[in-house]
C-alpha cells in the first residue's frame, strides 16, 4: 500500500459556497481551501469530502416533494459543485479525482457501508478522491447522505490519522457565533458538551447543520481518529496536532 498517513478533510459547504444565496459558489473560499489542501497533501494520502452548501441543500428544498426533481436536480447540482472543487484542487496542483457518493457508499438495512476498494484504488494511484454529500442507494432508494457522515465513515473505516472539518467559522462555539454575541469558542469538544451546545446552520440545511457534524466528529474521535473542526487558516495546525485557534475533539 502507498505510504503516508491518511488525512480526511470535510470541506464545508459554508466555506465553498454562499449558503445564503442559491447555487452560488464562494470562489475565494474554495481557492484558499484548495491551496491549503495542496500544502497538507504533501507526504500524506488525502481524501476530500465536500458538503452541499447552497447547491445541494437548496436543490433538496426546491424539489418540494417531487422524487423526480430530488434525484435529478440534487445529482446535477452536486456534480456541478464537485467539478468546481476538483478543478480548484487541480489548479492548485492536487491530482484530484471526483467520485459521486453513489460510487463509494450505500445503506442496507439502515447500515452504512463503504466501497473501500474504490477509494483505496484511487489512493494507490497517488490521486486524491473527492466525493461529497448527496445521493446514495439507501435500502433500494436514492436518498441524501450527509457529507459529514460520509467523511466520518471514511476516516473510521480507512483508519485515518486525522479528520478535519473545515467551516466558515474558526471553531465550534457554545452557540451560533453569527447570531449570538455571547457565543464562546470551544478549545476542546467532548461528548458531555453536546447537550449544552446550541446550533443550526449558516443558511438552508436539510441534513442537520452543525449538530450532526459534532455527533459525527465525536463518533470518529471515539474510534481513534484525531478530529478537529475550524477554519481553513488553521488546517496545518489541525493536521499536525499543533496548538491553534480551532476546536479539537476529545473522545
Ligand atoms: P454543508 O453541510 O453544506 O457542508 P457546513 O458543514 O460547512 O455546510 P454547517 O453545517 O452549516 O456548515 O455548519 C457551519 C455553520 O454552522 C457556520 O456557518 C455557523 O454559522 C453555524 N453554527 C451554528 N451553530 C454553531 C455553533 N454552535 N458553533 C459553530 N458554528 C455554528
Ligand atoms: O452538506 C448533504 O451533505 P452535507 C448534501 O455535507 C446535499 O450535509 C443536501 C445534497
Amino acid at each position: 500500500m502507498r505510504a503516508g498517513e491518511l488525512l480526511v478533510v470535510k470541506l464545508g459547504g459554508s466555506l465553498i459556497t454562499d449558503k445564503r444565496k442559491p447555487l452560488t459558489l464562494n470562489r475565494e473560499g474554495l481557492e484558499t481551501a484548495a491551496e491549503a489542501l495542496a500544502r497538507v497533501a504533501r507526504g500524506r494520502r488525502l481524501v476530500v469530502v465536500h458538503g452541499g452548501g447552497s447547491f445541494g441543500h437548496y436543490a433538496v428544498v426546491q424539489a418540494g416533494g417531487s422524487r423526480e426533481r430530488l434525484v435529478s436536480d440534487v445529482s446535477y447540482w452536486m456534480s456541478a459543485l464537485n467539478l468546481e472543487v476538483v478543478s480548484a484542487l487541480r489548479a492548485a496542483g492536487v491530482p484530484a479525482v471526483g467520485l459521486p457518493p453513489l460510487a463509494v457508499a450505500r445503506v442496507d438495512g439502515g447500515q452504512l457501508s463503504l466501497q473501500r476498494d474504490v477509494l483505496e484504488a484511487a489512493l494507490e494511484d497517488g490521486t486524491v478522491p473527492v466525493t461529497h454529500g448527496g445521493l446514495v442507494l439507501q435500502d433500494g432508494r436514492l436518498e441524501i447522505l450527509s457529507g459529514d457522515v460520509l467523511a466520518s465513515e471514511i476516516a473510521v473505516k480507512l483508519a485515518a490519522r486525522t479528520l478535519a472539518f473545515l467551516m466558515d467559522v474558526d471553531a465550534v462555539y457554545t452557540a451560533d457565533p453569527r447570531s449570538d454575541p455571547h457565543a464562546r469558542p470551544l478549545e476542546v469538544l467532548k461528548r458531555s458538551h453536546l447537550e449544552a451546545i446550541r446550533g443550526g446552520s449558516s443558511g438552508i440545511d436539510v441534513t442537520g447543520g452543525i449538530l450532526l457534524k459534532l455527533r459525527e466528529a465525536l463518533r470518529a474521535a471515539e474510534a481513534g481518529v484525531r478530529v478537529a473542526l475550524g477554519g481553513v487558516s488553521e488546517l496545518e495546525a489541525m493536521v499536525e496536532g499543533l496548538k491553534g485557534k480551532y476546536t479539537r475533539v476529545e473522545p
